[in-house]
């Protein structure tokens, strides 16, 4: 069995800077992913006591050695929405960095046989608190620390049924073809990460409706965000990025070969 893009899929991807793919893990898979995602979210918090606090725009982080854990926005909230990197604080999420229905679909959009992680993290979009996401393309992030931040491709793994009501991640059509986009010229810490309104049409938005256990991989430069979760139900989701095999991650410097 392969797991490897079509041309097909991999000609929707060129056209449109990203590609579903519906109910890959089963739900005994899925239950697993949710369980790991919580313990990971206890040992997130749990460093939390003993990193560094900083605030961003009113927004908490917290630096625990190279994890970051960003805290839901409303004054004191003690809920975890984003952990960075996520995959070595539980073995299940790390066995995701390896499998096959990721990593074969990625080496395509890496274009090398060899791949590595880059980064990866956890998005927790809890019941009627989880925050929007603004519009923003991941590219600016990296652009200071890599050198192929053309070939950094995502995954987001959907660990519940994501749709609008609960704040399902929305890519701009095509809006990955130009590069990095200047960010928001405001007097912010976080508006320059924040992409210029008028570099992109947001009518060209697609909402990312899939079950829990889906995939959606998307371009480096797509424009991508999300609402908040105005539902009863839980959108959790774990994004890993991929490179060049032999390069080192992100936050830790280490490298994380497949
Ligand atoms: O989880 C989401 O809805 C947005 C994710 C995102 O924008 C990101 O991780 O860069």
């Amino acid at each position: 069995m392969t797991f490897e893009l079509t041309d097909c899929e991999l000609g929707r991807y060129h056209r449109d800077g990203f590609l579903i793919r519906e109910r890959v893990f089963g739900s005994s898979e899925v239950a697993e992913f949710r369980d790991a995602a919580e313990r990971a979210v206890t040992k997130a918090a749990d460093l939390c006591q003993t990193g560094k606090t900083y605030l961003l725009d009113g927004k908490r982080f917290v630096d625990a050695g190279h994890v970051t854990v960003q805290f839901e926005h409303s004054p004191d909230s003690e809920t975890v929405r984003v952990i960075e990197p996520v995959h070595e604080l539980e073995s299940r999420l790390d066995a995701l960095v390896d499998d096959a229905r990721i990593v074969e679909p990625m080496r395509g959009l890496v274009g090398t046989d060899e791949v590595a992680l880059w980064t990866d993290k956890l998005n927790l979009k809890r019941p009627h608190e989880g925050s929007a996401f603004r519009w923003h393309q991941d590219s600016p992030y990296w652009v200071h620390d890599c050198s192929h931040v053309d070939r950094l491709p995502n995954v987001l793994v959907t660990f519940d049924d994501a749709s609008v009501e609960n704040g399902c991640l929305r890519v701009v059509r095509g809006s990955h073809t130009e590069g990095c986009f200047p960010g928001i010229a405001d007097s912010t810490q976080l508006g320059g990460f924040y992409t210029d309104p008028e570099c992109f049409d947001e009518s060209q938005q697609v909402a990312m409706e899939v079950p829990a256990g889906s995939l959606v991989f998307f371009h480096p430069h797509s424009v991508h965000g999300s609402l908040p979760n105005r539902s009863d139900r839980p959108r959790r989701a774990m994004v890993l990025t991929y490179q060049p095999a032999g390069n080192p991650m992100l936050k830790s410097g280490r490298q994380r070969n497949v």
